[in-house]
């Protein structure tokens, strides 16, 4: 890691009103600030240079906005911590704003520090601060944001803060917004500022569910026969919870499912999770979840589509214990809610809270077992005579086996996304120690599976393209800072990838070791899913579903676009015979702590088929 140094010493001396927001942020620990220039904050700028000497937080330069936001995002998926972005008045708002959406539907904290101004016209200079002045920035992203602020004096600055890094840390957790006044940046302090008692201000722990929900739900478990587990939102940095859900799971004998959404929650090689982590759900996924006699969703992103998809197939009739606090953040303003799921019982907390007091509430049933009744109806005999001597003891095998797995080798030597998983799993003696920071479309889990929260952190959470290389430098910077005995790889669509690649310059210019596998379909292809359902609709041509989304003609060079950032561009590979060497050349540079992009010209045989007969065919 690299951060550029100032000369002389830093004035320590908190001297004017942006030395404030810049020493808040020293106070909170956040150890970076991900930022792309403006005049609007030149104030804070200063501060962060010549007040802090650009240390504890540092200064990580973005080519853009959005990177700067997806940097942040990047950081918290793979440490629960937020970190600090600054985002010029409107213009640099504006440019991070899907950024933000992202980073709001993924339920990440990060402290999003905006400017405006000066509020004051007397202040204001000619044109430029005039078109860079908004009444109520805030309004630009209200709906996607947790809290927003506009302080206007020196006590209300430190008071934002304080409470937008509370706010943004309290589960459910998620962006905040402060905007701060360019003239309140450039105010000379008149006096000594009274800095709050941050060991006051810490967020709650989360809160716990009602007794009675836990009671009934541990019921409805222990005696479930086809209890199915759905692990959706929940820390990734917990060993203690990751094991905490292994021994849920293995106690009432459930299948589990994972979405690769939010990332690793459960050991996918595990004989209980059945079906490789999705984003929709495969035939065989909805056939479970029809099957299941209970289902424990441990907030799963969007329960409600996940009943409807499964009722393609056949009537889901499964009592449902849904455990979340997402609620808490819903408006009228954005659907990023879904469905309306139904619950038939509601805990109100995290998912690792969840999972604590189930266990906590089925050891307390097995040495203390109710006599049968309503509920209990749905006991089975051998259920029951496995709760002799304590059920909370035994592991029960899931009530399904694991689907097959469909893969075929390609004889022709051209690469699919399987051969480079193999490949590149064969790099490391321990793969444990590598983090998945994004997964393009078709990863195949069973070659790579997830062993631990932190070997996949999960999908960009608002589908918005371009934030991949953002994310996965963000998630980079975070295991160099947290956990430097991690490699961070990443693997991102061509399109993400072309629409984010001046991301990577960041990840090289402060040293932040990355290897980048681009899996190079040459296409938009999510849309050509699209295009030939469409034609196929109306009876037109599916030849053409191409035009308009394929990159080819020419192809872009992921290569020197790489090169381009600072970083080593290797490909197209366009064969299994020059993959091998490839990946060795890749890993290579990120073991030595440089930045990598590996361009895989990826033939994905399955997918040039349109998938029909599921009713849902593209994923985004
Ligand atoms: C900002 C933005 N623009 C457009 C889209 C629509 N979109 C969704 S997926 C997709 C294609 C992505 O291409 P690529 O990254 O190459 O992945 P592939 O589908 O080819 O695997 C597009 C254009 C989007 N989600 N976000
Ligand atoms: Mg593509």
């Amino acid at each position: 890691m690299k951060l550029d140094k100032p000369e002389g010493k830093p004035d320590e001396t908190v001297a004017w009103g942006s030395d404030i927001a810049a020493a808040m942020l020293r106070r909170f620990n956040i150890p970076y600030v991900s930022l792309n220039p403006g005049a609007s904050y030149r104030g804070l700028h200063d501060s962060l240079v010549n007040h802090l000497g650009n240390e504890r937080p540092g200064i990580l330069v973005c080519l853009h906005e959005d990177h700067s936001v997806s940097i942040a995002q990047g950081y918290a998926r793979a440490t629960g911590e937020p970190m600090a972005c600054v985002l010029h008045a409107n213009v640099g708002l504006f440019h991070g704003m899907m950024g933000i959406f992202n980073a709001w539907c993924d339920r990440q904290p990060m402290l999003v520090l905006g400017a405006t101004g000066p509020v004051d016209t007397e202040k204001r200079r000619p044109w430029i601060d005039w078109i860079h002045t908004m009444r109520d920035q805030g309004a630009l992203v209200r709906a996607i944001v947790k809290w927003d602020d506009q302080p206007t004096s020196a006590e209300g600055l430190v008071e934002s803060l304080a409470r937008a890094h509370l706010i943004t840390r309290t589960a459910p957790t998620a962006p905040v917004y402060v905007c701060l006044d360019a003239g309140l940046q450039e105010e000379k302090l008149e006096k000594d500022i009274a800095w709050p008692d941050l060991s006051r201000l810490k967020p709650p722990a989360p809160p716990r569910p009602a007794k009675s929900a836990v009671d009934e739900a541990a019921l409805l478990l222990s005696s479930a026969k086809r209890p199915l587990m759905l692990c959706g939102r929940g820390t990734h940095t917990d060993d203690k919870a990751w094991q905490a859900r292994i021994r849920l799971a293995e106690r009432i004998g459930a299948v589990v499912m994972s979405d690769l959404k939010t990332g690793a929650q459960f050991p996918t090689d595990h004989p209980a999770h059945v079906v490789a982590p999705f984003n929709a759900l495969s035939k065989t996924a909805r056939e479970i979840v029809c099957e299941a006699d209970v289902i424990l969703s441990l907030d799963w992103v969007d329960l409600g589509g996940l009943i409807k998809q499964a009722s393609n197939v056949g009537k889901v009739s499964a009592k449902i214990i849904a455990a979340t606090l997402d609620h808490m953040l819903h408006t009228g303003a954005g659907m990023e809610y879904q469905a309306l799921p139904p619950r038939d019982v509601f805990m109100q907390t995290t998912s690792d809270a969840a999972v604590e007091e189930l266990n906590l509430a089925l050891d307390e049933l097995s040495s203390n077992p109710p006599p049968p009744r309503g509920e209990v109806a749905l006991r089975s005999a051998e259920r029951e005579a496995g709760r002799v001597g304590g059920e909370h003891s035994t592991i029960k095998a899931p009530w399904r086996e694991r689907a097959p797995s469909k893969r075929k080798d390609l004889a022709d030597g051209k690469i699919t996304l399987d051969s480079v998983a193999a490949a590149l799993r064969a790099e490391f003696n321990d793969p444990d120690k590598v983090t998945l920071c994004c997964l393009n479309r078709g990863f195949p889990s069973d070659i790579w599976p997830f062993k631990s929260g932190m070997t996949y952190l999960g999908k960009d959470g608002g589908g918005g393209l371009g934030s991949g290389p953002g994310i996965s430098v963000g998630s980079a910077l975070a295991l160099h800072h947290k956990y430097p005995d991690r490699y961070a790889i990443t693997m991102l669509g061509d399109g993400d990838f072309c629409m984010g690649a001046t991301a990577i310059w960041s990840a090289v210019k402060h040293r932040i070791p990355l290897l980048v596998i681009v899996n190079n379909n040459r296409s938009y292809f999510n849309d050509e899913l699209h295009q030939d359902h469409v034609a196929r609709d109306r009876g037109r041509e599916t030849k053409n579903r191409w035009i308009g989304l394929r990159m080819e003609d020419p192809v872009p060079s992921i290569a020197k676009l790489a090169e381009a950032q600072g970083a080593v561009g290797i490909g197209p590979i366009t064969s299994q015979a020059d993959a091998k060497a490839a990946i060795a050349k890749g890993v290579d540079v990120l073991k030595k702590g440089g930045v990598c992009v590996i361009d895989f010209h990826v033939e994905p045989p399955a997918e040039r088929q349109a998938n029909h007969g599921l009713g849902f065919r593209a994923t985004n």
